[in-house]
């Protein structure tokens, strides 16, 4: 194991943050206005600088008013279900703040303020006093009741993103609504359109095809609009003001969170100011407004601990909230998406009256991501079995699994446990009309940072996408043997044993504080993608086996503590020299451990506790000498 300071790093603890900053790329002079974005939406976008977006909102709350059968396409992810699920919550309460519970008085004031105007408004009250509780027809649940609008909420019956055919769409339909998806499908468009349905797209996917058939509200194809690293609950958001300001209303706060778990899910680079200042603001204690979101808090016991100011950290919805819920919009069935969104957007009453409805619905999500892990542990056990000593002599293992990939969707996971496993990076795939295609993961410790790029520059590739360490690939089958040729020799002479970019090395443990440990765990909710959580090196350690134990149902955990600090080693298997160690712990010899990872603290029984987990760590055998050298002050 090697460990290198990032280039120029103060290394200086007591400049934590400055440190950790300038290391992600963050300038002395960007320093200021870089912490002010976590509180203020300096970006400084507007509704307005979104293309099409009144004709957007005029053409949904037209269809309210007349009473038509609205089609709401939930995408399969959780930033999917997330911008159906605030604009369905948004329009439901708008459309009962305006015309059921305050009927009267809101409307004669509005009108008589002339501040409802533009759109026609019935002022005839015996209409509205009519109005019945419409539901949402696809539901299984008696809950309908409760929702006013003639809602249609379809989710795909296949893998399909956006307006794709493995929908039903009710033909009675007058308007198809598609958040978080949908900009490109063109031919959908026009078929719907020609049959006099109105389509309005709320979306920040690329746009490749421009439909005239339908209102598309997209970042990236609206100039005025600089962030083009918001994901769709974000642009949705931008919506919701827009309806704020047409209704005189002011609910398009009440949902941050989930524009926060949104762009968290969606992996959206937090570097952008106007990212980054909505994930801050919807991680904030007072932003916590969705009742199935307490409950998921509650059932991944995602718990931040002695914190005042956030509910949850970036990094655990990305561990801990968002992989079942995704797992389950891959595998589920269209009803099983229908149960999470109708979760995501009934108060609680109803939905924990029905039986622990949304129990239930997360169990389910449990079950899909735990069928989801043991179909990739097969697929990488079948792989494994026919990895040769050869194949584990190349820099880069190139695994042709078409033999035994079924589901495209784990190809990755199973990548990057593959890298992990061999520390070196993999190419999985299968092939198919004698193309080679699938996915890479680059291990952590690799020494080249860039293999995406490389792989890119090759000139040998048809597509490396995606991040650096983690993308999809594709090539002719034909290429194959040149590929590996061509990583054996850009790799063939190098040293490849693993090598960590550190923020910080530590040769004394000495040097740092309980405070220090505390400061650090103090701004954990400041990483996500982009800006990354700080990685230190530990020197020298003393390793008394003692103070050791093995944790966890499957005894795969290490625990070592030292100087009043836990020292955690997640998931180790039966190969791992320190679990070997322990327990064959001879205490004549003595040794020390070199140890990569990230400082924090955890709190136990209310207790704080300093803590280091273990990414990678070595262990050194001691001579009695040195020893002595530790001894003396
Ligand atoms: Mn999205």
């Amino acid at each position: 194991m090697k460990y290198n300071l990032i280039k120029d790093s103060r290394n200086d603890i007591d400049q934590f943050l400055k440190t950790v900053l300038e290391n992600r790329g963050i300038k002395d002079e960007d320093y200021e206005e870089f912490l002010a974005s976590n509180n203020v939406d300096i970006e400084g976008n507007t509704y307005d600088n979104l293309d099409n977006i009144k004709l957007g909102i005029e053409t949904i709350w037209k269809h309210i008013e007349n009473g038509d059968i609205i089609t709401l396409v939930v995408d399969p992810d959780v930033d999917g279900i997330c911008s159906s699920a605030i604009l369905f919550d948004y329009l439901e309460k708008a459309y009962k703040e305006i015309y059921v519970k305050n009927q009267n008085k809101n409307l004669e004031t509005a009108i008589n303020q002339g501040k409802i105007t533009g759109h026609k408004i019935d002022t005839n009250m015996s209409d509205f006093e009519t109005l019945q509780p419409q539901g949402f027809a696809t539901t299984n649940l008696t809950i309908k009741s409760d929702f006013y609008i003639n809602w249609d909420v379809v989710t795909h019956t296949g893998k399909g993103h956006g307006l794709t055919s493995d929908i039903s769409i009710n033909p009675n339909t007058k308007l198809i609504i598609l958040p978080d998806g949908g900009s490109n499908d063109v031919e959908e468009h026009k078929k719907w359109k020609e049959k006099g349905v109105d389509i309005v797209v709320i979306d920040h996917h690329q746009i490749t095809n421009v439909s005239n058939d339908a209102i598309i509200i997209n970042n990236q194809s609206s100039d005025n609009y600089t962030n083009k690293d918001f994901s769709g609950v974000g642009i949705v958001y931008r919506v919701l003001q827009a309806f704020d300001d047409l209704l005189f209303l002011s609910n398009a706060d009440n949902y941050l969170d989930l524009v926060s778990l949104g762009n968290i899910s969606d992996v959206m680079n937090t570097l952008s100011y106007e990212t980054r200042f909505f994930i801050q603001s919807g991680i904030k204690k007072e932003s916590l407004k969705n009742d199935f979101l307490k409950l998921l808090l509650k059932y991944t016991k995602t718990d931040t601990g002695n914190d005042f100011n956030y509910f949850i950290y970036p990094v655990d919805v990305s561990f801990k909230i968002a992989p079942p819920l995704n797992a389950m919009m891959r595998l589920g069935t269209a009803e099983d998406k229908l149960d999470v969104f109708t979760c995501f957007v009934s108060p609680m009453e109803a939905i924990e009256g029905r039986a622990g409805y949304a129990r239930k619905t997360y169990n389910k999500c449990i079950k899909y991501k735990e069928s989801q892990d043991d179909e990739r542990n097969q697929l990488i056990e079948l792989v494994d079995k026919n990895i040769t000593e050869s194949d584990l002599e190349q820099p880069v293992l190139v695994i042709d699994a078409t033999k035994y990939i079924t589901n495209t969707e784990i190809t990755g996971l199973a990548a990057m446990n593959l890298a992990s496993k061999y520390k070196k990076p993999v190419l999985l795939g299968k092939v198919a009309n004698n193309f080679f295609s699938g996915s890479v993961r680059v291990n952590g410790g690799f020494p080249d940072k860039h293999f995406r790029t490389l792989c890119e520059q090759s000139g040998l590739f048809t597509f490396a996408q995606g991040h650096e360490s983690a993308f999809g690939f594709g090539f002719p089958k034909s290429s194959i043997q040149s590929i590996i040729n061509f990583f054996n020799k850009t790799y063939g002479e190098m040293d490849l044993q693993d090598s960590y970019d550190v923020d910080f090395i530590i040769n004394d443990l000495n040097t740092i504080s309980p405070s220090d440990f505390y400061r650090i765990q103090a701004n954990k909710y400041l990483w996500g993608r982009g800006v990354e959580e700080p990685v230190f090196a530990l020197e020298d350690i003393p390793l008394f086996f003692v103070s050791a134990s093995l944790l966890g149902e499957k005894k795969d955990t290490v625990k070592y503590t030292y100087r009043n600090i836990d020292f955690m080693f997640f998931k180790r298997d039966e190969n791992d020299k320190m679990k070997q160690l322990l327990e064959k712990y001879d205490p004549k010899k003595n040794y020390s451990i070199n140890i990569v990872g990230k400082l924090g603290m955890s709190t136990f029984m209310g207790r704080p506790k300093c803590q280091v987990i273990v990414d990678d760590y070595e262990i050194k055998e001691k001579s009695n000498q040195e020893i002595l050298d530790d001894f003396i002050f």
